[in-house]
């Protein structure tokens, strides 16, 4: 039987009447520039890749050389892909307009292309998130940042491309998150997890807890129980796991289940935490909803909120449903 490759799932997701041509055409140029950062990623020192790029982006972070590259591979495949309005991206202050002499469309297309690039000289996984919403009516000529400012449930289209021991896109358009596979020789991806599913409970957290001290009570109340195992309130044992790659602890989670957590924290406390919400929290929250899961603050649902502005960080709880709903329940208590 011939594999269900992502340009077969897409047309037969078109075919049902799920998605449009445009989307699913938006989708396969996604696709096409993931391949593309794929080769440069598994290169490493042999593509003269790795390392700084001696500049900085609108986060104040070092930028990679790689960090760069992918940027430019989404920017340039999506100028002629036809069907875009503006990208918004980690790496540039403000959204980009598709210029005037290339083909326009209704979408409005977020990434952040290269996430965990820290771990790129240390040959740790990492990946390009992305999200995609509808261009607002009459804005497709002059789109701003502020068209971008719309709340997570409205994204059209979220996933995430891994770059890891498989290269794997992991795709949500509404119907659930299935993941596909790149099989290199045939430069295809193919389906290979249909209708992914987050178990409801788990024994598995993920946080950076060097950052303990940092954190409200509350959270150090709720990962304190998660510590204290069986003999705790819990009642259970938990493992942890920390990878500081967010693709790479995601895809884990919903592969097997978890929850992962990038609190608030004093360091820097206007940050609301270090995940940034229109590129990272809000794609990965469709993708884990859509598998059955939940995202939150800790305190509200990522994709309800409200954005303010284009790179607005926000606490992220998000994985296997009973534990977040165990960590809200921690954090409803006034003062712990
Ligand atoms: P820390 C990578 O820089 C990233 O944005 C996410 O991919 C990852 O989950 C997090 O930061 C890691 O943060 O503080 O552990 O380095």
């Amino acid at each position: 039987m011939q594999p269900v490759t992502l340009t077969r799932y897409l047309v037969e997701e078109q075919r049902a009447g799920r998605i449009g041509a445009e989307l699913r055409q938006t989708i396969s140029v996604v696709m096409r520039a993931c391949t593309s950062i794929s080769v440069a990623v598994s290169k490493g020192a042999l593509g003269g890749v790795l390392g700084e790029a001696g500049t900085g982006n609108v986060q104040g972070e070092a930028q990679k050389k790689l960090d760069v590259i992918s940027n430019d591979i989404l920017l340039e495949a999506n100028a002629w892909g036809g069907h875009l309005a503006a990208c918004a991206s980690e790496e540039m202050d403000h959204a980009v307009p598709v210029p005037d002499e290339y083909p326009k469309g209704d979408f409005l297309l977020l990434f952040d292309p290269l996430d965990g690039s820290s771990n790129i000289d240390v040959n740790v996984s990492v990946g390009t998130i992305f999200s995609v919403l509808r261009c607002p009516e009459g804005h497709r000529e002059t789109p701003t940042d502020a068209d971008f400012l719309q709340p997570g449930r409205q994204q059209v289209a979220a996933g995430y491309c891994i770059y890891g021991p498989q290269t794997m896109l992991v795709l949500t358009i509404g119907h659930g998150t299935h993941g596909f596979t790149l099989d290199r020789e045939q430069g295809v991806f193919v389906l290979t997890q249909r209708d992914m599913r987050i178990p409801a409970s788990t024994q598995e957290f993920a946080v950076n807890m060097s950052n303990q001290r940092h954190w409200e009570p509350q959270m150090q109340a709720y990962v304190g129980d998660l510590l204290a195992g069986k003999e705790g309130a819990r009642g259970k044992d938990f493992n942890m796991r920390w990878i500081a790659s967010m693709v790479a602890d995601v895809h884990r989670i919903l592969t097997r289940g978890g929850i992962f957590i990038y609190p608030w924290d004093r360091k820097d406390p206007d940050k609301a935490g270090k995940l940034r919400l229109m590129y990272e929290a809000n794609p990965m929250g469709l993708l884990v909803e859509q598998a059955g899961g939940l995202a939150s603050t800790g305190r509200a649902r990522i994709l309800d909120l409200q954005p303010e502005h284009l790179h607005q960080r926000v606490p992220v709880f998000l994985g296997s449903k009973d534990e977040v709903e165990a960590a809200e329940a921690y954090h409803a208590k006034t003062g712990a």
